[in-house]
């Protein structure tokens, strides 16, 4: 497979862009080699600098849930952009996206569009601390929550594939303030809000993590942390930013039915266009300004030409909910089929799988948290994802982030990926 034109893209990119990449984890430092750069896209398929084709599993990190430019939602952005691609006033479509969300996502009453899925959590934050007038939050190591200040303690994402154990720029106050445990470890979850009583504003949680691989909440997980927060006074925020409308229309509150107080959204909510949002309960969400003091703002908040795409995605999702039924018996019959490849040989490996989400971790025990996920073999996962790519399929260039399937993938696409895997771990050992 020749990639010299992304070889060459990545030298000139590195000249302008820090690292050659606006976003770190795509610049493939933890599993070394040069980040292909995309020409275009169509369906379950990506397509590089030097024309290589690739089955792809990042689906641009989640929104892409059916697959890459899908008719509808690239004409409907078409017909909005003759109508101008901003107006920074408000439009009639912002009012039918909040309609929309609110009639498939449970427990928004009101919503507030922003664009990018930091931006959501950031706010969500800032709202449960001005409403509940309590400073602290408690987040789990290895959950990501965007790159606000408050949220990179013992984050996930690309702060873990980069091995950054405190970021610069971050100062001790606000540190001091995020509180972590463990995921899925109750009793420390207990102990950490005895010792800080009075003092959580909010406990904010991934509900399906996919920041660290793909990691499953254990039964009753989310539950007692509903119980823990009504008995304590706390608001539940649920980061929904990946598995909003991809585990179900209603996202994870749907599928694990637990309710969060506020939920925040992003990926598969703007369709591909940057779009995040932020909502729950009208109790909370009028602290919001202009109704409450608790400010917030966007000049490209509720842009036509994100709306529009968001818009369509979530109506299509809405329409056909065969789709996750689709995407899951996919995303089983790849979990099944690797595993059956996997036994065949003497790697240890662990395959989490929720919905349309899954990963692999090279490792002997289960992965439910983050130090699980980080005493994985991290050298194998390199090795793997090198001898997938040669072979013609896109994996995370990170094992500390979930797969994410499009319904544009054919069994022809899962056949072609185990048949892969089968033959790189043949390769790597
Ligand atoms: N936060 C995304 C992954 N969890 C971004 C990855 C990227 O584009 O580098």
């Amino acid at each position: 497979m020749h990639t010299s034109k992304s070889q060459q893209l990545f030298s000139r990119a590195q000249q302008s862009i820090p690292g050659g990449v606006n976003s770190p984890v795509r610049a493939f430092k933890s599993v070394g080699g040069t980040p292909l750069f995309i020409k275009k896209a169509k369906g379950a398929y990506l397509y590089d600098a030097d024309d290589n084709k690739y089955i792809d599993y990042i689906a641009s990190w989640g929104p892409m849930i059916l697959g890459h430019a899908h008719e509808e939602v690239v004409k409907a952005i078409q017909e909005q952009a003759l109508g101008s691609t901003s107006y920074g006033a408000p439009t009639e479509l912002e009012i039918e996206m909040a309609e929309l969300i609110k009639s498939m996502a449970p427990n928004i009453d009101l919503i507030r569009m922003v664009s990018s899925g930091t931006e959501a959590c950031m706010s969500a934050i800032r709202l449960a601390r001005g409403y509940t007038g309590k400073n602290k939050i408690i987040k789990f190591e290895g959950c990501y929550h965007g790159h606000a200040d408050s949220f990179l303690v013992k984050a996930g994402s690309g702060v873990a594939t980069l091995n950054i154990q405190s970021v610069p720029g971050v100062t001790l106050g606000v540190a001091n303030d995020t509180l972590t445990c463990a995921y899925n470890d109750l009793k420390a979850l207990e102990k950490l809000t005895e010792e800080h009583k009075n003092q959580v504003a909010a406990i904010i949680v991934e509900p399906v993590a996919g920041n660290m691989g793909c990691i499953l909440p254990q039964p009753g997980f989310l539950q007692e942390l509903r119980s823990i927060c009504n008995d304590k006074n706390i608001l539940l925020i649920f980061d929904e930013v990946m598995t909003g409308f991809r585990l179900a229309p209603g996202g994870a509150q749907e599928k694990i039915k637990v309710n969060a107080d506020l939920v925040t959204y992003g990926k598969v909510i703007g369709g591909g266009m940057p779009v995040g949002a932020f909502g729950g309960k009208k109790k909370i969400m009028e602290h919001i300004a202009p109704l409450g003091s608790v400010y917030q703002a966007g000049t490209l908040s509720g842009n036509p030409i994100a709306m529009i795409a968001g818009y369509t995605t979530l109506k299509i999702l809405k329409n056909n909910r065969h789709i996750y039924h689709e995407l899951e018996e996919k995303t089983i019959y790849l979990r099944d089929n690797l595993h059956r490849v996997f036994l065949e040989t003497k790697i240890p490996f662990v395959i989490n799988q929720f919905g349309s989400m899954i990963s692999v971790h090279f490792s002997n025990h289960a992965v439910n948290d983050f130090a699980s996920a980080a005493s994985a073999n991290n050298e194998l996962f390199k090795k793997y994802f090198h001898a997938m790519l040669k072979r013609g399929v896109y994996l995370p260039p990170s094992a500390f982030e979930s797969w994410f399937l499009n319904n544009a993938l054919t069994r022809e696409d899962l056949d072609k990926t185990i048949q892969a895997t089968s033959e790189s771990l043949k390769e790597i050992i």
